[in-house]
């Protein structure tokens, strides 16, 4: 049976197919020259140190669609194919976007504070709030999920634009410079991967284009946006709104943040869904027992194609 170390947790029913298949061992108690597989998540990734440890390590089998906590370049030199879950998840982190959206235009936090405290029959009705139907919306990174976020948001009538790094052949305008995009649209959505590539893409300067009117929605990484100047816009009043489901230094979130009335905050749930991430782990398992049946995997990241 081949060697598997799991970094990170995996659900029953994970293991249940890959317990016939796999020795499973954890990072606290393995042989480094036995391993030939990981599985593991876009959070753990695998520590950069343990990859040179691993002589006979094949696969890395990433449960998600972000893969920037492992090397892939690394390991694609040393000819370790790194999969990961694109596609199963793009509706539901579309769904994500679109609800935070929906909850920052239309303060549902706060109408639902005013119902529960008691106000509505206190004081009356609360105060008006904003319609989120005909805006701008700028989608920051159009791929797989930024296609579905667009598609999503079609009922709500909007103008969509984008900005990428080259132009897609889609039926939007493009930005090629994502301070002038901030500038024109209501609503900045981030869905790019994170990493090196990506970080603080969304800048003070690109904050304070969207302005005092403008809702920020991040449901890539957090290492996207400069999490400092965000909670400076907020409280400022520079930026208007976020809706968040991606932080710099997670599960921490600055108690700054925790502490504004005018953001939505999500713990990363943006997959979490029983059958989306029942979906993620059948593809997670399935790129393994795909290589063990045929020394093919399903879905390797860009970095690995070609192998
Ligand atoms: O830049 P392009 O033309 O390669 O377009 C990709 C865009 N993108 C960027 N846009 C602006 N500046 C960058 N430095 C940059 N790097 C990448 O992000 C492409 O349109 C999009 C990524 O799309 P996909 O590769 O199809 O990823 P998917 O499945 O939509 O997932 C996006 C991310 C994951 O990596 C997780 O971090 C997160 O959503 O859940």
């Amino acid at each position: 049976m081949p060697d598997l170390l799991q970094i990170g947790g995996i659900t029953e029913a994970m293991r249940q197919r890959l317990d016939p298949v796999f020795d499973i061992h954890q990072l606290s108690d393995f042989d480094p020259g036995a391993i030939t597989h990981i599985i593991t998540n876009g959070h753990d990734g695998v520590p950069p140190e343990l990859i040179p440890r691993l002589n006979n390590l094949k696969v890395i089998s990433v449960y998600g669609v972000g893969y920037d906590a492992v090397d892939a370049s690394a390991a694609a030199q040393r000819d370790i194919v790194v999969t990961h879950t694109p596609d199963v998840l793009n509706l539901e982190v579309a769904t994500t976007a679109v609800l935070l959206m929906l909850a920052c235009y239309r303060d549902l936090l706060r109408d639902d504070a005013y119902v529960r405290s008691g106000s509505w029959e206190a004081e009356g009705n609360a105060p008006l709030t904003r319609s989120a139907d005909n805006q701008k919306i700028g989608i920051l990174g159009l791929g797989r999920i930024g296609q579905a976020i667009a598609d999503k948001l079609a009922p709500w009538n909007p103008e969509i634009v984008y900005h990428t790094r080259r132009p897609k052949d889609v039926p939007y305008r493009y930005f090629d410079d994502l301070a002038k995009m901030a500038a024109y649209v209501d609503v900045l959505i981030c869905i790019t991967p994170g990493g090196t590539g990506t970080r603080h893409l969304v800048s003070a300067k690109v904050i304070e284009a969207l302005g005092p009117s403008g809702t920020l929605i991040n449901v890539s990484r957090g290492s996207v946006v400069d999490e400092v100047a965000l909670i400076h816009a907020l409280q400022s009043g520079q930026l208007g709104w976020a809706g968040l489901d991606v932080f710099e230094n997670e599960p921490h979130v600055p108690q700054a943040l925790r502490d504004l009335p005018n953001v939505v905050l999500l713990p990363h749930a943006g997959s979490a869904t029983e059958e989306t991430r029942a979906a993620m782990g059948n593809l997670t398992v399935d790129n393994l027992l795909q290589h063990v049946k045929s020394g093919e995997v399903l879905t390797p990241v860009p970095e690995c194609r070609d192998q």
